[in-house]
Protein backbone atom coordinates (compact mmCIF):
# COMPACT_ATOMS: atom_id res chain seq x y z
CA UNK A 1 0.00 0.00 0.00
CA UNK A 2 0.96 3.50 -1.28
CA UNK A 3 2.29 5.69 1.72
CA UNK A 4 1.08 9.05 1.77
CA UNK A 5 3.85 11.64 0.74
CA UNK A 6 5.69 13.33 3.73
CA UNK A 7 4.25 16.63 2.77
CA UNK A 8 0.41 15.77 3.00
CA UNK A 9 1.39 14.46 6.53
CA UNK A 10 -0.14 16.82 9.24
CA UNK A 11 2.79 17.79 11.05
CA UNK A 12 4.86 18.41 7.74
CA UNK A 13 2.16 21.13 6.63
CA UNK A 14 2.30 22.99 10.28
CA UNK A 15 5.74 22.45 10.12
CA UNK A 16 5.84 23.96 6.56
CA UNK A 17 3.30 26.60 7.72
CA UNK A 18 5.48 27.63 10.69
CA UNK A 19 8.53 28.31 7.96
CA UNK A 20 6.38 30.59 5.93
CA UNK A 21 5.46 32.26 9.40
CA UNK A 22 8.84 32.54 11.45
CA UNK A 23 7.33 30.75 13.99
CA UNK A 24 9.88 30.62 17.14
CA UNK A 25 12.04 33.14 14.98
CA UNK A 26 12.74 36.36 18.12
CA UNK A 27 14.46 37.97 15.46
CA UNK A 28 17.13 38.50 18.49
CA UNK A 29 20.89 37.78 17.39
CA UNK A 30 23.86 37.81 19.88
CA UNK A 31 23.42 36.27 23.07
CA UNK A 32 20.42 33.46 23.16
CA UNK A 33 17.36 35.14 24.78
CA UNK A 34 17.63 32.71 27.45
CA UNK A 35 21.46 33.93 28.38
CA UNK A 36 20.77 37.37 28.33
CA UNK A 37 19.28 37.80 32.24
CA UNK A 38 23.18 37.25 34.40
CA UNK A 39 22.33 34.62 37.67
CA UNK A 40 20.22 36.22 40.86
CA UNK A 41 18.81 39.30 38.18
CA UNK A 42 15.72 39.92 37.61
CA UNK A 43 14.05 42.46 35.54
CA UNK A 44 12.82 45.56 35.85
CA UNK A 45 10.96 48.24 34.11
CA UNK A 46 11.63 51.66 35.53
CA UNK A 47 14.80 52.92 36.30
CA UNK A 48 16.02 52.95 40.15
CA UNK A 49 18.26 55.96 41.25
CA UNK A 50 20.93 54.34 43.51
CA UNK A 51 23.92 56.53 44.80
CA UNK A 52 25.38 57.62 47.98
CA UNK A 53 22.86 60.91 48.66
CA UNK A 54 24.08 64.14 46.92
CA UNK A 55 23.21 64.83 43.65
CA UNK A 56 26.22 67.25 42.46
CA UNK A 57 24.15 69.85 40.41
CA UNK A 58 26.93 71.09 37.95
CA UNK A 59 25.55 72.89 35.00
CA UNK A 60 26.98 72.71 31.30
CA UNK A 61 28.61 75.80 31.85
CA UNK A 62 30.78 75.46 34.13
CA UNK A 63 31.24 71.51 33.68
CA UNK A 64 35.01 70.08 33.78
CA UNK A 65 35.50 66.60 32.69
CA UNK A 66 40.23 66.32 33.54
CA UNK A 67 42.09 63.53 32.15
CA UNK A 68 45.69 62.51 34.24
CA UNK A 69 48.21 59.96 34.94
CA UNK A 70 49.47 58.29 31.62
CA UNK A 71 48.36 60.37 28.94
CA UNK A 72 50.14 62.19 26.43
CA UNK A 73 49.27 65.46 27.83
CA UNK A 74 46.85 65.87 31.29
CA UNK A 75 44.30 68.08 29.73
CA UNK A 76 40.42 68.71 30.59
CA UNK A 77 37.54 69.64 28.55
CA UNK A 78 34.55 71.63 28.71
CA UNK A 79 31.47 70.76 27.81
CA UNK A 80 31.72 71.89 24.25
CA UNK A 81 35.03 70.36 23.99
CA UNK A 82 33.27 67.02 24.83
CA UNK A 83 29.78 67.71 22.72
CA UNK A 84 32.66 68.76 19.51
CA UNK A 85 33.85 65.05 19.93
CA UNK A 86 32.43 62.50 17.49
CA UNK A 87 28.86 61.26 19.15
CA UNK A 88 27.49 57.55 19.19
CA UNK A 89 24.21 55.67 19.82
CA UNK A 90 24.66 52.24 21.77
CA UNK A 91 22.11 50.39 23.11
CA UNK A 92 22.87 48.16 26.11
CA UNK A 93 21.41 46.20 28.89
CA UNK A 94 21.66 47.51 33.04
CA UNK A 95 22.91 45.10 35.35
CA UNK A 96 22.91 46.42 39.06
CA UNK A 97 24.70 44.48 42.20
CA UNK A 98 21.52 44.74 44.15
CA UNK A 99 19.98 42.60 41.44
CA UNK A 100 17.74 44.38 39.27
CA UNK A 101 18.52 44.54 35.12
CA UNK A 102 16.98 46.66 32.94
CA UNK A 103 17.32 46.05 29.23
CA UNK A 104 17.61 47.92 25.86
CA UNK A 105 18.77 51.13 27.38
CA UNK A 106 19.37 53.72 24.55
CA UNK A 107 22.62 56.49 25.04
CA UNK A 108 24.26 58.83 22.98
CA UNK A 109 27.48 60.49 23.72
CA UNK A 110 31.09 60.02 23.48
CA UNK A 111 33.13 55.86 22.75
CA UNK A 112 36.05 55.40 25.49
CA UNK A 113 37.40 54.31 22.20
CA UNK A 114 37.88 57.65 20.33
CA UNK A 115 38.60 59.15 23.85
CA UNK A 116 41.37 56.87 24.73
CA UNK A 117 42.89 57.83 20.90
CA UNK A 118 42.09 61.19 20.96
CA UNK A 119 43.82 61.79 24.19
CA UNK A 120 46.73 59.52 23.71
CA UNK A 121 46.53 57.24 26.16
CA UNK A 122 49.96 55.94 27.44
CA UNK A 123 50.92 52.17 25.87
CA UNK A 124 51.99 51.83 30.08
CA UNK A 125 48.90 52.71 31.24
CA UNK A 126 46.89 49.46 32.29
CA UNK A 127 44.31 50.36 34.42
CA UNK A 128 41.26 53.12 35.43
CA UNK A 129 40.19 55.10 38.12
CA UNK A 130 37.19 57.27 37.78
CA UNK A 131 36.19 59.81 39.81
CA UNK A 132 32.77 61.82 40.71
CA UNK A 133 31.56 65.33 41.62
CA UNK A 134 30.17 63.21 44.10
CA UNK A 135 33.20 61.84 45.19
CA UNK A 136 32.46 59.08 44.57
CA UNK A 137 35.14 56.41 42.59
CA UNK A 138 35.86 53.27 40.86
CA UNK A 139 38.47 51.69 39.71
CA UNK A 140 38.55 48.91 36.61
CA UNK A 141 40.93 47.02 33.83
CA UNK A 142 41.80 49.41 30.80
CA UNK A 143 40.27 46.63 28.51
CA UNK A 144 37.60 47.11 30.34
CA UNK A 145 37.06 50.54 30.04
CA UNK A 146 37.62 49.75 26.68
CA UNK A 147 35.24 47.63 25.60
CA UNK A 148 33.10 48.70 21.87
CA UNK A 149 29.97 49.45 23.77
CA UNK A 150 30.90 51.77 26.81
CA UNK A 151 30.87 55.21 26.66
CA UNK A 152 30.50 58.94 28.22
CA UNK A 153 26.71 59.19 27.71
CA UNK A 154 24.85 62.38 28.13
CA UNK A 155 21.76 61.35 26.94
CA UNK A 156 19.34 58.35 27.26
CA UNK A 157 16.00 57.40 25.52
CA UNK A 158 16.36 60.33 23.53
CA UNK A 159 16.67 62.85 25.95
CA UNK A 160 19.41 64.42 28.15
CA UNK A 161 20.59 62.51 30.71
CA UNK A 162 18.94 63.42 33.86
CA UNK A 163 20.74 64.35 37.30
CA UNK A 164 20.02 61.57 39.47
CA UNK A 165 21.22 59.44 36.79
CA UNK A 166 24.52 61.04 36.51
CA UNK A 167 24.35 64.20 34.15
CA UNK A 168 25.59 66.00 32.51
CA UNK A 169 27.73 63.16 32.19
CA UNK A 170 28.15 59.71 33.22
CA UNK A 171 30.17 56.52 31.97
CA UNK A 172 28.31 53.40 31.12
CA UNK A 173 30.32 49.87 30.74
CA UNK A 174 27.53 47.56 30.66
CA UNK A 175 29.16 44.24 30.69
CA UNK A 176 29.98 45.09 34.17
CA UNK A 177 27.57 45.40 37.62
CA UNK A 178 26.58 49.36 37.35
CA UNK A 179 28.46 50.76 40.14
CA UNK A 180 31.58 50.81 37.71
CA UNK A 181 29.55 53.24 35.87
CA UNK A 182 30.34 56.63 37.44
CA UNK A 183 27.38 59.15 37.36
CA UNK A 184 28.35 62.85 37.30
CA UNK A 185 32.04 62.08 35.52
CA UNK A 186 35.03 64.69 36.94
CA UNK A 187 38.01 63.15 36.21
CA UNK A 188 39.53 59.96 34.32
CA UNK A 189 42.98 58.88 35.32
CA UNK A 190 44.84 55.73 33.32
CA UNK A 191 47.77 54.16 35.58
CA UNK A 192 50.20 51.21 35.81
CA UNK A 193 48.49 50.21 38.82
CA UNK A 194 45.32 48.91 40.22
CA UNK A 195 43.58 51.28 42.96
CA UNK A 196 40.21 50.58 44.44
CA UNK A 197 37.56 52.78 44.09
CA UNK A 198 34.60 53.75 46.63
CA UNK A 199 33.09 50.09 46.81
CA UNK A 200 35.99 48.15 46.06
CA UNK A 201 37.87 48.98 49.22
CA UNK A 202 34.38 47.94 51.05
CA UNK A 203 33.81 44.54 50.36
CA UNK A 204 32.56 44.72 46.50
CA UNK A 205 34.31 42.48 43.93
CA UNK A 206 37.26 44.49 42.07
CA UNK A 207 35.94 43.18 38.39
CA UNK A 208 32.98 42.85 38.65
CA UNK A 209 31.65 40.62 36.31
CA UNK A 210 27.73 39.84 36.35
CA UNK A 211 27.53 36.56 34.30
CA UNK A 212 29.98 35.16 37.19
CA UNK A 213 27.90 36.99 39.94
CA UNK A 214 31.37 38.93 40.88
CA UNK A 215 29.39 40.66 43.13
CA UNK A 216 31.09 40.76 46.72
CA UNK A 217 35.51 39.97 46.99
N1 LIG B 1 28.99 59.37 41.17
C1 LIG B 1 28.39 58.25 41.53
N2 LIG B 1 28.23 57.30 40.60
C2 LIG B 1 27.62 56.15 40.93
C3 LIG B 1 27.18 55.90 42.25
C4 LIG B 1 27.38 56.93 43.20
O1 LIG B 1 27.03 56.81 44.39
N3 LIG B 1 27.99 58.09 42.80
N4 LIG B 1 26.58 54.70 42.55
C5 LIG B 1 26.83 53.57 41.65
C6 LIG B 1 25.91 52.50 41.87
S1 LIG B 1 26.17 51.51 43.22
C7 LIG B 1 24.91 52.21 40.98
S2 LIG B 1 23.96 50.82 41.13
C8 LIG B 1 24.62 53.08 39.84
C9 LIG B 1 23.17 53.54 39.86
O2 LIG B 1 22.93 54.38 38.77
P1 LIG B 1 21.46 54.94 38.60
O3 LIG B 1 21.10 55.71 39.85
O4 LIG B 1 21.49 55.79 37.39
O5 LIG B 1 20.56 53.74 38.42
O6 LIG B 1 25.43 54.24 39.84
C10 LIG B 1 26.76 54.00 40.20
N5 LIG B 1 27.48 55.21 39.97
MO1 LIG C 1 24.70 49.54 42.75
Amino acid sequence: MDERPDDESKLTRTKARWAREGQFLTGRHGRPESDRLPPGQHLVRTWPVLDLGQTPNVPKSVWRLDFGGLVATPQSWSFADYEAQPQVDLVSDIHCVTSWSRYDNHWAGVSTRHLMETIGVSPEARFVLLTANDGYTTNMALEDFAVADALLAHSWEGEPLSLEHGGPVRLVVPHLYFWKSPKWLRRIEFSATDKPGFWEVRGYNNHGDPWTEERYS
